[in-house]
């Protein structure tokens, strides 16, 4: 098949609606089908604000976003969401059990799917032991999970949909570094386009290339290598 999950950004800024701050100021780059780029820049860069334009949260004050050279706003919102797993920096789980938790989205999910999904988040080993395992009710009025529990259900719950393009922000951050490679691991196996925002450099150099941004503005993209000769910004980074 046809790797699809092509990405454009098209001089795109962003300016949250009731504000006068420009959040994003003409961005543009690509991500290639099937292509594993990490998004760094330091806090209130504009990051998640970012993600957010993708599955149409919000929309772009000006520019375009393509995907698969259509703008985002010719889909159905239905249609969209559909195709991306987006999981957010603070995921929030619903009063239910893990496993509805995991299906979350999608219809007719088997218990199989759902196993597979939570192995490949590395979340499996800690929902066998919860007292109930998968039918253990969680969200608000059920058993606390740490934070880094909820990203992977959640993380779990974007792999289920086997979706065309996952972006995780910040969701490995609470990952010890063994976990997480095994995470990123086996999202190699989904064959979509991923957009991760980390604040490990070490992550960040596991990806195709590297999207740096400060202020709202693409400082620089492109491999590690070629981040350390072109940016300095990059360079203070990795030394840092
Ligand atoms: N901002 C708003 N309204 C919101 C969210 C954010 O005005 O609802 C501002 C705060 C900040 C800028 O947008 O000045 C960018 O925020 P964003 O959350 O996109 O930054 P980040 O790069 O994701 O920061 P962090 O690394 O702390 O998650
Ligand atoms: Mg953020």
């Amino acid at each position: 098949r046809v790797k699809q999950g092509f990405i454009t950004f098209d001089h795109v800024s962003f300016i949250y609606p009731g504000t006068t701050k420009s959040v994003l100021s003409n961005v543009r780059f690509s991500v290639n089908p099937g292509e594993r780029l990490a998004v760094i820049g330091s806090t209130g860069s504009g990051k998640t604000s970012l993600f957010q334009l993708i599955p149409r949260l919000y929309d772009a004050t000006e520019g375009e976003i393509r995907i698969d050279h259509r703008p985002t706003t010719d889909y159905t919102l239905d249609n969209l969401r559909r195709s991306i797993g987006y999981v957010p920096q603070s995921p929030l789980l619903f009063t239910g059990t893990v496993a509805e938790n995991i299906a979350w989205g999608k219809e007719h999910a088997s218990t199989k799917e759902i196993i597979h999904a939570a192995k490949d988040a590395q979340i499996h080993d800690a929902i066998m032991e919860l007292d109930n395992q998968y039918q253990t009710k969680v969200g608000q009025k059920g058993v606390n999970l740490s934070g880094g529990q909820k990203q992977r259900i959640s993380i779990a719950r974007a792999l289920i949909r086997n979706p065309k393009i996952l972006m995780l922000d910040d969701s490995t951050s609470a990952l010890d570094l063994t976990t997480e490679s095994k995470l990123l691991h086996a999202m190699e196996s989904y064959e979509c386009t991923t957009l991760l925002i980390t604040q490990k450099i070490s992550t960040a150099m596991r990806a195709d290339r590297i999207l740096l941004i400060d202020e709202g503005k693409v400082l620089a993209i492109g491999t590690h290598e070629e981040l350390l000769h072109s940016s300095s910004l990059y360079q203070r980074i990795v030394t840092s």
